[in-house]
């Protein structure tokens, strides 16, 4: 298992906190998901043979946030 942090630009409160991890949890590969809204991140646990990074930055920009590099 690996782990990563990943910024996420976009979220006002804390229901976009859920929508974001409900988004990563439910991605096929990843095993957790914590959120920050103070520090506008995630730090994701995964499985890298089953997802890559650039899979999860995509899926949270299809849930309406902004995932830059
Ligand atoms: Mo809060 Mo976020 O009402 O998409 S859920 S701003």
């Amino acid at each position: 298992m690996s782990e990563i942090t990943i910024r996420i630009a976009g979220m006002s409160c804390g229901g976009c906190v859920r929508n974001v991890t409900e988004t990563l949890k439910a991605l096929p590969g990843v095993a957790g998901a914590e959120v920050s809204l103070e520090r506008a991140c995630a730090v994701v646990q995964y499985d890298p043979a089953a997802i890559d990074v650039a899979a999860m930055r995509r899926a949270v920009e299809e849930a309406g946030f902004d995932a830059p590099q």
